[in-house]
Parts: C-alpha cells; sequence; structure tokens
C-alpha cells in the first residue's frame, strides 16, 4: 500500500516536474542577475512632479470610451505628491465626453455609462524609442478584477506577417492576478503578443512573479531592456526572463500606462480567469500609482548615431 503510494507520488512528480512552471500558471521568484544600468544613458522621463499631467509628454485622446468591464476616461488621471494616479471609481452616472463630436462616427465608438470609471495614458504621438531600456515604479490596485499595466506598443503590433519584428506589444508588467492564485499569492506577470488580436494572433507568457515586497502594497520597479537579440525583463533591478519570441519588434514603441476593470460591454462583473465576480478589495477607490517612467538607450547607439 505504502509502496503504491510512493510511486503515485513519484509518477504525479514527474508529470508536473515535465512542464516548465510558467505553462502550469505557477509564479516563479525573480533571478538574481542584476540589471547593469552602466550601458545606459537617460534620455526621457518623466518624474510627475508638477501638479498636472504634462501633455508635452503623454496623450490621452483615443476614441476608445468603453474597455472590457468599465471606461477609460482622462478625469481618472490626476498627479500629486509627485505620482501620476490612475484612479478607479463606480459613478451612478456617466461622465461627458469631451471628444464626442471628433470620434463619434467612428465603428467601434460608444457612449459613456454609468459603471467603473478608470483610465489609461500613453506616449503615442509624444514619444516613442527603439531598444534600451524602460522602467517604471509603481503600486498596483490591490483587487480582484482590476488589471494594471505598464507596456509598449506600436501600428506593426496589427500587421500580419508571422512574426513580431514589425512590431511587438510587450507587457513589461501586468497585474492580473491579485487574489486569484489558488495558494494564495499574489504576482504579476509579463507578456508579449503581435500579428494583431485574431485569428492570427500570437502569444507568448514570458513569466509570472511572485514579488517581495507585495507589488499591492509596496512600489515595485519594473523595466524591460529591448536590444535586437531579446527582451530581458526586470523586477527591482533584477532579472525575471528573457525571450526572443517571434522575432524581437525592430520598430520604435509607444509607452502605455493602463488599468482596466473586468467585465464585458462596459459592466464590471467576473475577473480575466473567472475565478469570481469583480470585488474590490478593502478600497472603493483603488489607485494605479506611478512614481516615475524613465526610457535608457543603449551608450553604443547613441554613439554610433
Ligand atoms: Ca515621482
Ligand atoms: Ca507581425
Amino acid at each position: 500500500m505504502k509502496k503504491r503510494f510512493l510511486s503515485f507520488l513519484i509518477a504525479l512528480l514527474s508529470v508536473f516536474g515535465a512542464a516548465a512552471p510558467e505553462n502550469l500558471g505557477l509564479a516563479r521568484k525573480p533571478a538574481d542577475k542584476a540589471l547593469d544600468k552602466s550601458k545606459f544613458q537617460l534620455v526621457w522621463q518623466d518624474e510627475f512632479d508638477g501638479d498636472s499631467v504634462d501633455w508635452n509628454k503623454w496623450s490621452y485622446e483615443w476614441w476608445v470610451t468603453e474597455r472590457r468591464g468599465g471606461f477609460w476616461h482622462k478625469d481618472m488621471l490626476e498627479v500629486k505628491d509627485g505620482k501620476l494616479i490612475i484612479h478607479s471609481e463606480c459613478l451612478d452616472h456617466a461622465l461627458e465626453n469631451e471628444y464626442y463630436e471628433k470620434w463619434k462616427d467612428e465603428i467601434d465608438f460608444k457612449d459613456y455609462k454609468p459603471g467603473w470609471y478608470t483610465s489609461q495614458i500613453t506616449t503615442n504621438g509624444k514619444y516613442e524609442q527603439k531598444y534600451g531600456y524602460f522602467e517604471a515604479r509603481c503600486k498596483v490596485p490591490a483587487s480582484t478584477g482590476m488589471w494594471s499595466a505598464f507596456w509598449m506598443m506600436n501600428d506593426g503590433v496589427y500587421e500580419i506577417d508571422g512574426t513580431g519584428n514589425d512590431g511587438t506589444e510587450i507587457d513589461v508588467f501586468e497585474s492580473l492576478s491579485y487574489n486569484l492564485h489558488r495558494f494564495g499569492l499574489d504576482t504579476v506577470e509579463s507578456n508579449l503578443h503581435f500579428d494583431g488580436y485574431r485569428e492570427a494572433h500570437r502569444y507568448k507568457h514570458v513569466g509570472k512573479y511572485l514579488i517581495k515586497p507585495d507589488p499591492y502594497a509596496d512600489f515595485v520597479t519594473y523595466g524591460v531592456e529591448w536590444n535586437p537579440d531579446e527582451y530581458i525583463f526586470y523586477v527591482n533591478g533584477k532579472e525575471t526572463a528573457r525571450s526572443s519570441f517571434g522575432g524581437v519588434s525592430d520598430n520604435p514603441e509607444y509607452l502605455l500606462l493602463s488599468t482596466e476593470i473586468a467585465g464585458n460591454n462596459g459592466i464590471a462583473e467576473e475577473d480575466p480567469k473567472n475565478t469570481g465576480r469583480m470585488r474590490i478589495m478593502g478600497d472603493e477607490h483603488p489607485q494605479f500609482e506611478i512614481e516615475y517612467v524613465r526610457c535608457y538607450q543603449y551608450k553604443d547607439i547613441l554613439e554610433n548615431q
């Protein structure tokens, strides 16, 4: 009996042992390899030191109002105490759309309705960069169903050519996993996407990480190094994962910071992994707080320009 149980246990372990942790959706601890910042030079930054968003650096305007289970609205952005804050709040009335006349004829245009409001901000049209090191220091909202991210994009992401060379969505980090982990551990993750978001869409889950201190309670530094060979992801200056999946993007990309709400058609409902209803965990006004965003370029590249 004992022996049979032992062989069962060994069989079970070999099944789990055969799969990489990320394929099982399990979190892993960041590796210890430190980022070498000496090879970079700071070329763009926002420390959020003012009392409003610097619209010379950032852009809000987009025809997208409804986003999953909530709405993106400019009024949910605030710069205060040296930080950019993306607020999230459930409102019993629709906010006004200052871009209504401009965007109302877009195919997917939707009016604002009562519900969960949050926001996004991007450097699209203001700043983009090819290769380098990109870093943000932030604290993500501790709420099931809230999905905050620091990510990079360009229009080439939608071009279908079987590679990510023309553009890859680089998700430096995403907070998809608050209170969703089966062992009660909160994680963040990094992902890559290219060739649009329909049939040809290709995607790699680069990694999922347990981080100390808790990224849902404390500020954490997230970064990605991007060069012609690969993307290298960092948390608090330590390497977490690297990938060249699908070929590395060789087009300049812009930055985005955003929060999305679980659900569909503007109705907040289930969290992204269908583990339960949208739940605000102890805070009715969750905040995605960003201390700074900094972009660095390789000194080698700058010297050869
Ligand atoms: Ca700051
Ligand atoms: Ca492509």
